[in-house]
C-alpha cells in the first residue's frame, strides 16, 4: 500500500507491536481520520453491546478507535484495550463547545488510567474549517492540558475532512515514538 502514511509509519517497522488508540466523543472525526489514513482495511468488531471497536493494521502498528462518553456501564469494557497501549489521539470536535467541559472530564478520567500512565498524548484540534471553531489554544486551554504532569503530549491543529494538519500530527507521533525511553 503507498501514500504518505503508509511511507512515514514504514519507518517504525520493528518486532514489537505498536498500540495508537484514537479516543473522544462522537462525532469529534475519529472514524474520518482512520479512513483518511488509508494504510489498510478498516474493521469494525462489537466485544459487547452498544460498543463498535474500529481498528486499522500495518505491519506492526495498530490503529483502535471507539467513542467515550455516553453509557458508564460499558466502560469497564474499555480496560481491556487500555494495555500496552503506546499512544492516544483524543479528537476533539473544536466547534462543539457545549460539550468541550465533557470532553475535558473523559480525557481527565481516561489519563487516570493505570495502563496509559506512560501513553504519549496527541489531541487533534479537528474540526478547523468550520466558522467558529476553537483554536488550538483555546482548545487547549478548555482541556487544561497545561495542567498534565510527567506526560508527553502535544495539540495539532487538524481538518479531517479537508486532510488538513493530519501528516504534520503523525510525523510527530512517529518521531516520539522513536524517540521516547
Ligand atoms: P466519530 O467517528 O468521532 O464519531 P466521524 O466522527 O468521523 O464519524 O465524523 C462525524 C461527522 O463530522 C461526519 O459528518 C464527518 O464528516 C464530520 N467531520 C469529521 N471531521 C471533520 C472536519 O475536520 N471538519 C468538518 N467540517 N467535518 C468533519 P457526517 O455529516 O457524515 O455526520
Ligand atoms: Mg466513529
Amino acid at each position: 500500500m503507498g501514500g504518505f502514511f503508509s511511507g512515514l509509519f514504514q519507518s517504525l517497522w520493528g518486532a514489537k507491536e505498536l498500540r495508537v488508540l484514537i479516543l473522544g466523543l462522537d462525532g469529534a472525526g475519529k472514524t474520518t481520520i482512520l479512513y483518511r489514513l488509508q494504510i489498510g482495511e478498516v474493521v469494525t468488531t462489537i466485544p459487547t453491546i452498544g460498543f463498535n471497536v474500529e481498528s486499522v493494521t500495518y505491519n506492526n502498528l495498530k490503529f483502535q478507535v471507539w467513542d467515550l462518553g455516553g453509557q458508564t456501564s460499558i466502560r469497564p469494557y474499555w480496560r481491556c484495550y487500555y494495555a500496552n497501549t503506546d499512544a492516544v489521539i483524543y479528537v476533539v470536535d473544536s466547534a462543539d463547545r457545549d460539550r468541550m467541559g465533557i470532553s475535558k472530564n473523559e480525557l481527565i478520567s481516561m489519563l487516570e488510567e493505570e495502563e496509559l500512565k506512560k501513553a504519549i498524548l496527541l489531541v487533534f484540534a479537528n474540526k478547523q474549517d468550520l466558522e467558529g471553531a476553537l483554536t488550538p489554544a483555546e482548545v487547549s486551554r478548555e482541556l487544561g492540558l497545561s495542567a498534565l504532569k510527567s506526560r508527553t503530549w502535544q495539540i495539532f491543529k487538524t481538518s479531517a475532512t479537508q486532510g488538513a494538519g493530519l501528516e504534520e500530527a503523525m510525523e510527530w507521533l512517529t518521531n516520539a515514538l522513536k524517540t521516547r525511553q
